[in-house]
């Protein structure tokens, strides 16, 4: 290790005075100009685990769906999953050292984890459009080359993209090309066989109008689109021409205030998807005749999919588990479809894909989504080999349906959730099904709900346990949403500090819209009193 050199270029990312960041839900994440010295020191440590692994490490920069003028990075495990917990502990440590300790708390990790300083280092770089990406991307890169690390800039990617990018350099190429057009040709040629067999009536079934949030799926998908088209054909809308990211549209937007984005021109009963800013999360809707907005959230994608691998399990004959991984955020009736009526086990997970993701991995089939749209299907080598021995058997049922699963391997990121992926997943399963969206709507019916959010000086003060459903602190705030709960029928509300915003967020379900909108604002305003609320009051009324 060069130290005179880390000194030396240490110097231009110097620490603000007093600010303090947590490796959250998703990585760091706040204003963008706060950012400089964190993405710098981000290099410095995706050198180190590469270095402890001996493998191709990612950094992604991204906000994903905060607003445009946030920024935040995240590093990559080798297999293209989210940083180790314990790496987490690490980067919060590096970005908050003062600048005078930067060494030897960079030293101190390198001793801790028995790194082997002389191991070579490999990093892979991505980055959204936000217009501070660039920049801060060349702050990692910076981060990576002072310590001797090797770098591949990717550019513009989308996050999934990018988790794909490094399973695939981890695995010799085996789960796929680390190119984008590598990305575009596995997924597509998965696509279009899976729905070679599709039975559409009409060419409507085969349009889907997609909100990019003016993000990088825009790009992405624009550039995609070839690969597919003979399946799908798709019309981008807030492609980043006009809009900002994630102002009004988006996938966040759509899921929170559940209403259409600005910028789509929605027909009656038209099928529609909004992605994030990074296209990682993606929610579908459609407009009723009547005008009513329709939302189908990731609680209906996990529900669509669990339906479908489960007949397909049962077809191959296989005794492969199937178990689905949701939040406390999960809309009740979902849990009680998915339970009752699919028969499958639901297990609920802290927010964070992180954390569904591990879960996830306990079974054969492990589907996790979260209710904001994030998610994707994993499934064990023993799952994966058994079904490609399947669908190399004679033509049959048995086979056709293995065939099928082993298409549907190919298509779901097996790395995080992705929202391009997804999406070509739901469009194959509803043509194979031959279900409309009002049908895929019409499997259960949600229970009413409201998300909110509350401004408290340290949201830190809010502590949680059960899956983020019970407040252990500050004193008083539970039993205050237990009284509130008994009010309503049908009713529920817990609260979370957000790890991606500085806020808390509010969620309560109840048995009509105005039950639930009247248990959220009270339960906000319990938050604003004992949790040292800030700012303005929170306000009824939606
Ligand atoms: C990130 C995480 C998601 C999480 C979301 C909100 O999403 O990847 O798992 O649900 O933040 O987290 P929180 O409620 O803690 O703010 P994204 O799409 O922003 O990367």
């Amino acid at each position: 290790m060069d130290l005179d050199a880390l000194t030396k270029h240490a110097a231009f990312y110097a620490k603000p005075d007093g600010l303090i960041l947590q490796y959250g839900t998703a990585g760091f994440r706040t204003k963008a100009e706060h950012l400089d010295h964190v993405m710098f020191r981000m290099g410095l440590l995706a050198v180190l685990r590469s270095k402890q692994t001996k493998s191709t490490i990612g950094v992604m920069v991204t906000a994903s769906h905060n607003p445009e003028e946030d920024n935040g990075v995240k590093l990559v495990d080798p297999l293209g999953e989210m940083l180790a917990p314990s790496w987490e502990e690490h980067a919060t440590c590096l970005a908050n050292s003062e600048d005078q300790n930067l060494q030897s708390v960079l030293m101190d990790i390198s001793e801790k984890v028995a790194v082997n300083l002389h191991q070579d280092a490999f990093v892979v770089i991505g980055r959204d459009t936000r217009p501070s990406s660039e920049k801060l991307s060349q702050s990692v890169i910076d981060g990576v080359t002072v310590l001797g690390g090797q770098v591949h800039d990717y550019g513009l990617l989308t996050t999934p993209q990018l988790h794909y990018m490094v399973y695939c350099r981890n695995t010799s190429g085996q789960y796929g090309e680390a190119t984008t057009e590598g990305y575009y040709k596995k997924l597509s040629k998965a696509f279009v066989e899976l729905t070679g067999q599709a039975f559409c009536s009409g060419d409507d079934h085969r349009k889907l109008k997609v909100d990019c949030a003016n993000g990088i799926g825009a790009l992405k998908l624009g550039e995609m689109k070839p690969y597919f088209s003979q399946g799908l054909s798709v019309q981008l809308f807030n492609d980043g021409s006009g809009g900002k990211l994630n102002y009004y549209c988006g996938a966040d937007f759509v899921k929170t205030h559940q209403k259409p984005p600005q910028g789509i021109e929605m027909k009656s009963n038209e099928r529609c998807c909004s992605f994030d800013g990074d296209a990682d999360r993606i929610v579908y809707y459609y407009q009723d005749v009547d005008g009513h907005f329709h939302l189908l959230d990731g609680d209906k994608i996990a529900t669509l999919i669990s339906s479908f691998l489960k007949e397909l399990v049962l077809e191959i004959g296989e005794s492969l588990n199937i178990g689905v991984v949701q939040t406390a955020y999960a809309n009740g009736s979902s849990t009680r479809y998915l339970e009752e009526v699919v028969k499958v086990p639901v297990y609920c997970t802290k927010t964070g894909v992180k954390h569904l993701h591990h879960k996830a991995q306990e079974f054969d089939i492990g589907v996790y989504f979260e209710a904001n749209g994030h998610g994707t299907v994993l499934f064990s080598k023993a799952a994966e080999t058994k079904i490609k021995q399947l669908a190399k058997e004679l033509e049959d049922k048995k086979s056709k349906a293995a065939k099928m699963l082993e298409n549907v391997i190919d298509l779901f990121n097996q790395a995080t959730g992705d929202a391009i992926s997804d999406m070509l997943v739901i469009e194959a399963v509803l043509a194979l099904k031959g279900l409309t969206i009002q049908q895929w709507d019409a499997l259960y019916t949600d229970l009413p709900n409201r998300q909110l959010k509350v401004k408290v000086a340290d949201r830190q003060v809010i502590s949680t346990t059960d899956a983020e459903r019970q407040a252990v602190k500050p004193p008083g705030l539970q039993e205050a949403i237990n009284d509130l709960v008994k009010k309503y029928k049908l009713s529920r509300a817990f609260v979370r500090p957000s790890g991606t915003e500085d806020i808390v967020r509010v969620y309560a379900e109840a048995d009509s819209q105005e039950s639930a909108d009247s248990l959220a604002y009270e339960v906000s305003l319990a938050v604003f009193h004992l949790a040292g609320g800030v700012g303005e009051r929170p306000q009824s009324g939606f």
